[in-house]
């Protein structure tokens, strides 16, 4: 068996006849397909044309896919997400084929690189971070467990932003990854659902004079036209669904104000439906708070809910059967207007009274929390609301009867508990809580790691967890290893395969006989050296964008995620100012060489995050020039962290950075990503990290820091931060360094208010924890200066990693949510 090369998984050996094949079907479709001809194709042709060629094979399995799940009636999960932060898709489908070596000779063949034009390929960056990454992984892990699933999202024109670093500081540009056309989708023009938003709400009477059924009257309508790409499983399987919807206007021109000389006037319509899936919303863990969210939420809910009703009634004829049908899950709030839209649809179009319908709605809808912070989530005035929706707010109405009269008849709720419970927020200006309506109109509500849903028991849905015991439950998040081990490290998969075998191609829980390896002296090195060359890898892309030389042989700490002040990347940063004051104060010690690299993109409104970027730039800046730490202590910002930068960068990681204030980071799946590509995790016991550690084992992860509970109980108590810091000598001269100008003399104040905020609040427990984290650092420092010991501690990350991929989260999401087999 050949062994993987520098970036491909062969399942067989290339055969010359099935390689000159290949060929000249690219070569067809570069001419009939493209319209090119091989001397005149450009990079991105040959891109396109190497897609289409292992389209046509997908195809093939997307249409047998689709007929089984018809014909034998199987239960569809529909996974309705905001985001879908897919990355590229080329590798992805050449390697769950099995056709990356025979496409590489292929191309190479007629003088093309495969991995020159797959750099090509825009990353789909359709989502913020975490959450939209998750519902990726799960998308392929629903097609590699054979679950018939379609995902439903927006087809955003404009995706994430590329960030920009100027000066030190972030600066957004649009990111327009459809610039040379996608070849992945499919255009479904025929697919198309009326929105309405805003009018008037009819009731129509029944001939006994008894009120019937409500008309809602919108005032605008607009187009959801349906873009489908398809989701290719492992081994090539099944091939399910990614439906996303854009935006048309039903009248692409007025003709009459044409007519009359208002030219602008005439496309009003066409601009407002082109808004509606026109960009992104850059902000995670925060609220969007704007009116085009809002229609943006409704738009993708009520196009997918349409379609999902549509193909239940030409399959089985009635809607009663639904939730045996069906099962539709809410990925975070953003889709939760859903449970009102379910319930219209079935009342005021489909006849079906509220009781009933209310019953369909429960056992059909099951719905993901995200986060506890309370001010990322949702709620909606209600004047916007009832402005844009006036009949759903009527629903809303009527469902919030029926469940505070449940709560009441309980007699175990006082009146405090029974507001909270409310799906309307009275207090202030009156608000729709999203998550309460998610909680109300779904069977299940599920957590994203132990402590979260453990947490969210406790706080945001302490009282409605009171009323519906049985409700919450735990999936602790996943990844799929193809992506994250198998495509994005090809170095440390081949050497697995030539240690254990092939199996833990098919079944990742076969990983676990690496643990034997941990201890044997030749593998150990090989292992190193795999290591060696990814961190070779990142260092050249390092040199080439940023001109920064590194030194491969340092240790590569890391932190790439969305910037926010619970995430901590000040507690990072602060940390490396003080331990270049350390170096600096006492070079005779023997101080191991370290990189520190720190990536994100920080919310556009969010100033401090943006401070802390532009913090981690000047810090950087001042640090790599000083030579008296030179060899010791490097800092690099990594701009436009995204998927494909991802990918190069778990594999080159000694250590993983997940250092959020605990009770905060609802699970991490960058976590994940690292401890799986041998990386030593140093973190706080929050989110997955708890479980990482019980997988890995206590010995091979840094946990420091405050523990949740102890994290509420010091917020509780008074929390005194300015203590905190004059009793650490250590973070005291950190934080007076960087809030006296050291690092940014052409603005000595720059950073005064953000580290005053320390004194006066930490909220973030950043100089509680501090004193922990440095000593925990230099632990790692010492691990990291006995080799052997590092290394068999990162194998056996690796072997016991396997619990964490996508397949198992999703094989619980089908038995234990959806009622599906898998
Ligand atoms: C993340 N949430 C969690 N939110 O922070 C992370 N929010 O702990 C978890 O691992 C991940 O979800 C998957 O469960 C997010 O990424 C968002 O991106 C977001 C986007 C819009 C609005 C609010």
């Amino acid at each position: 068996m050949k062994l993987a090369s520098a970036y491909g998984l062969p399942l067989q050996t290339p055969q010359t006849s099935d390689i000159e094949a290949l060929a000249a079907e690219i070569l067809q479709a570069l001419k009939y397909r493209v319209g090119k001809d091989a001397t005149v194709a450009t990079q991105y042709d040959w891109l396109t044309a190497a897609i289409l060629v292992v389209r046509d094979r997908i195809i093939d399995h997307w249409v047998k896919s689709t007929k089984q799940a018809y014909e034998q009636s199987a239960k569809r999960v529909y996974y309705l997400s905001l985001e879908f932060l897919i990355g590229r898709l080329m590798r992805d489908a050449f390697s769950n084929l099995g056709m990356m070596e025979d496409m590489r000779a292929a191309l190479g063949s007629l003088g093309v690189e495969l991995d020159v034009i797959a750099t090509l390929e825009p990353d789909a960056a359709l989502g913020n971070g975490g959450l939209g990454r998750l519902a990726a992984c799960f998308m392929e892990s629903m097609a590699t467990v054979d679950v018939p699933a379609h995902g439903y999202g927006i087809r955003y024109a404009n995706g994430m932003f590329r960030q920009e670093i100027s000066d030190g500081w972030q600066v957004e540009l649009p990111e327009t990854w459809l610039d040379h056309g996608n070849p992945w989708e499919f255009e479904r023009r025929e697919r198309s659902f009326e929105v309405g938003f805003g009018g008037t709400v009819e009731q129509v009477a029944a001939k006994d004079g008894r009120l019937e059924r409500h008309v809602w009257r919108p005032q605008e309508r607009v187009l959801a036209v349906a873009y489908d790409t398809p989701v290719v499983g492992w081994r090539g399987n099944r091939v399910n669904t990614l439906r996303l919807w854009a935006g048309m206007p039903v009248d692409p021109i007025l003709l009459d104000a044409f007519n009359a000389g208002d030219h602008i006037g005439a496309l009003r319509e066409s601009n407002k439906a082109d808004a509606l899936s026109r960009v992104l919303y850059p902000a995670d863990s925060s609220p969007a708070g704007q009116e085009l969210r809002l229609r943006q939420e409704y738009f993708f809910t009520t196009a997918s809910l349409q379609d999902i009703i549509q193909r239940h009634l030409s399959q089985y004829g009635e809607l009663h059967s639904l939730p045996e049908k069906a099962a539709i899950h809410l990925n975070d709030t953003h889709p939760s207007v859903a449970v009102a839209e379910l319930m219209r649809l079935l009342m005021d179009v489909h006849g079906i009274d509220f009781d009933t319908a209310w019953g369909i709605t429960k056992g059909t809808f099951a719905y993901t929390n995200h986060t506890l912070l309370p001010e990322a989530l949702e709620s909606w005035p209600v004047p916007l609301f009832e402005r844009l929706l006036p009949r759903h707010m009527q629903i809303v109405y009527a469902i919030n009867a029926q469940l505070l009269h449940e709560a009441r008849t309980t007699g175990q709720f006082d009146g405090e508990q029974i507001a909270r419970i409310s799906l309307i927020e009275e207090n202030g200006e009156r608000r729709v809580r999203m998550g309460n309506l998610a909680f109300a109109g779904s069977h299940s509500i599920n957590g994203v790691s132990a402590l979260h849903t453990e947490l969210m028991k406790e706080t945001v849905f302490a009282d409605l967890h009171r009323l519906y015991p049985s409700r919450i439950n735990n999936k602790t998040n996943g990844i799929t290893q193809r992506r994250w081990l198998f495509q994005c490290n090809a170095g440390l998969t081949g050497l697995i395969r030539e240690a254990i075998g092939d199996r833990f191609l098919d079944d990742i829980a076969a990983l676990t006989e690496l643990d034997a390896f941990a201890g044997d002296a030749a593998f150990r090195e090989k292992f190193a050296a795999v290591k060696r060359a990814n961190k070779a890898r990142l260092a050249s892309i390092v040199a080439e964008r940023q001109g920064i030389k590194l030194d491969p042989s340092a240790l590569f700490d890391i932190q790439i995620k969305r910037i926010h002040e619970y995430k901590r990347q000040l507690l990072n940063i602060i940390e490396a100012v003080a331990l270049y004051d350390q170096i600096r104060s006492h070079p005779e010690r023997d101080w191991m060489p370290r990189v520190k690299f720190l990536g994100g993109k920080a919310a556009p409104s969010y100033h401090n995050a943006k401070l802390i970027i532009k913090l981690a730039n000047d810090v950087a800046r001042v640090i790599n020039r000083d030579p008296a730490v030179r060899g010791l202590l490097k800092v690099v910002f990594t701009p436009n962290y995204n998927v494909s930068l991802a990918e190069v960068m778990m594999p080159a990681a000694d250590l993983s950075e997940q250092i959020s204030t605990a009770g905060m980071e609802a699970s991490g799946t960058g976590n994940m990503k690292f401890a799986l590509n041998g990386a030593l995790t140093i973190g706080t016991l929050d989110g997955a990290n708890v479980e990482i550690r019980e997988h890995v084992g206590a010995d091979n992860i840094f946990i420091f820091g405050l523990t949740a509970q102890e994290v509420a109980e010091r917020r509780n108590g008074g929390y005194a931060p300015r203590g905190v810091i004059e009793t650490s000598p250590e973070l005291s001269q950190a934080l007076a360094a960087i809030s006296s100008g050291v690092f940014s003399p052409d603005d000595p104040n720059r950073y005064r208010d953000l580290i005053s905020g320390l004194y006066d609040h930490d909220w973030f427990m950043v100089a509680a924890d501090f004193d922990a984290y440095a000593a925990t650092q230099r632990q790692v420092d010492a691990v990291w200066g006995d080799s052997p010991d590092w290394n068999a501690r990162a194998i056996r990350n690796v072997a016991r990693m396997g619990w964490f991929s996508s397949d198992r989260t999703i094989r619980q999401y089908a038995r234990e949510i959806w009622n599906v087999p898998a």
